[in-house]
């Protein structure tokens, strides 16, 4: 089980330094950082605490929404010398904006994050004002308000927003409206900085170089001269939380990117034939396996088990050779169905491993066509 090797990391990762923090748009960590006055952005961390599998129960405390830095003694959650005074970045409403934050080499300890606005302005003020600093209760009811204002994965059309594979169904962090790392214990691509598999370097750290994640957001329908993003990573192998906050602004009229709906897309077939509403999609997926394990087909909607391996859809081996290890099922999905999947390997003792990330995605063609084939090999 992969949980079972983290926790025997756990002691000996309890001690390492690293850690991460936004660095786009840029964060007042970053700033911090820029200016000279904070000598380790990627520190700024809320611990010891619950961090995983609720990833919304810790108290924030003095971190605040948007860090504190135990180990220069610096409160970002008020502006600084050279941060929170001005707005870093403009944003329309409905805008799609690509963001990025920075894992160090020597302290990813996977699991998963979050985007975050609080749309309420009084809130946000107390973090705007130079010279105070928000109370703890004020820091919290902000916390609150920006877990409330998650900006979801999946608001953003054709961006892949999967399961952690270091969560389980039914657990509190099987969410997919936060991203995603991948595996904390993948042999390649692991933790957050195999999201990108960025080369050691693509951003900057204090203690061993650090790897940039990048993802796509979707600015709300929100107005605001001054407001904060704040970054959340809820660490999977420590009790560790990493809170950041950019200075933007929200203005203009939206350009309502990311609000259309797929299905308005989809071409209407011509030329006489009938349009069928449920197409027979056959997986031939190649995977070898060894006696006793079975190979099924899980994913994003129900007909495939809402990810939920034992209610997946069993391949047959019927057509299974050594020099061709196919695995093959045969189900039938409503035309222009959109979803992710992965194939587990099942063995005899119900051990169940993944495919490595990213999930698969596939949409059933609208036409006239009443069945399909998708090929595949084991990943
Ligand atoms: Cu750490």
């Amino acid at each position: 089980m992969k949980a079972t090797f983290a926790l025997g990391l756990l002691a000996a990762a309890a001690a390492v330094e690293g850690h991460g923090y936004l660095t786009k748009p840029s964060s007042r960590t970053r700033l911090g950082s820029e200016s000279g006055l904070d000598t380790c952005p990627e520190c700024t961390i809320l611990e010891p605490v619950s961090s995983w599998p609720d990833l919304d129960v810790a108290p924030v405390g003095r971190s605040g929404p948007c860090g504190y830095n135990a180990r220069v003694s610096m409160d970002y959650n008020t502006p600084g010398v050279n941060w929170g005074k001005t707005t870093v970045a403009t944003y329309k409403p409905g805008d799609v904006i690509d963001v990025e934050w920075c894992v160090d080499n020597n302290g990813d300890h996977g699991g998963m994050f979050a985007y975050r606005i609080c749309q309420n302005q009084t809130l946000v003020d107390k973090f705007l004002t130079p010279g105070y600093i928000p109370t703890n209760d004020e820091k919290q009811a902000a916390e609150d308000c920006f877990e409330a204002g998650t900006l979801p994965c999946t608001d953003v059309s054709g961006q892949s927003c999967g399961y952690s594979p270091d969560c389980s169904p039914g657990q509190a962090c099987w969410r997919n409206d936060w991203f995603t790392c991948n595996a904390f214990g993948a042999s390649s691509r692991r933790g957050c900085q195999g999201v990108d598999g960025a080369p050691l370097g693509s951003c900057f750290t204090t203690i061993a170089g650090g790897y940039r994640v990048t993802k796509k957001i979707r600015i709300p329908n929100y107005a605001s001269q001054h407001t904060l993003l704040s970054f959340k990573w809820n660490s999977f192998q420590t009790g560790q939380i990493y809170l950041s906050c950019a200075d933007i602004a929200i203005s203009g009229s939206g350009t309502g990117t990311g609000t259309t709906t797929s299905a308005s897309a989809t071409a209407t077939p011509t030329g006489g034939c009938t349009p069928v509403s449920t197409v027979a999609v056959t997986f031939n997926e190649l995977a070898t396996t060894s006696y006793g394990q079975n190979i099924k087909l899980v994913g994003s909607i129900a007909q495939l088990g809402s990810w939920n391996p034992s209610a997946g859809v069993a391949l047959s081996a019927a057509g299974y050779t050594s020099g061709n290890p196919l695995w093959s099922a045969t189900v039938s999905l409503p035309a222009g169905t959109t979803f992710e999947y992965k194939f587990v390997n099942v063995g005899s003792n119900g051990a169940v491993s993944w495919e490595s990330d990213p999930n698969r995605s596939f949409t059933v063609p609208v036409g006239c066509e009443g069945a399909v084939s998708v090929a595949s090999s084991w990943k």
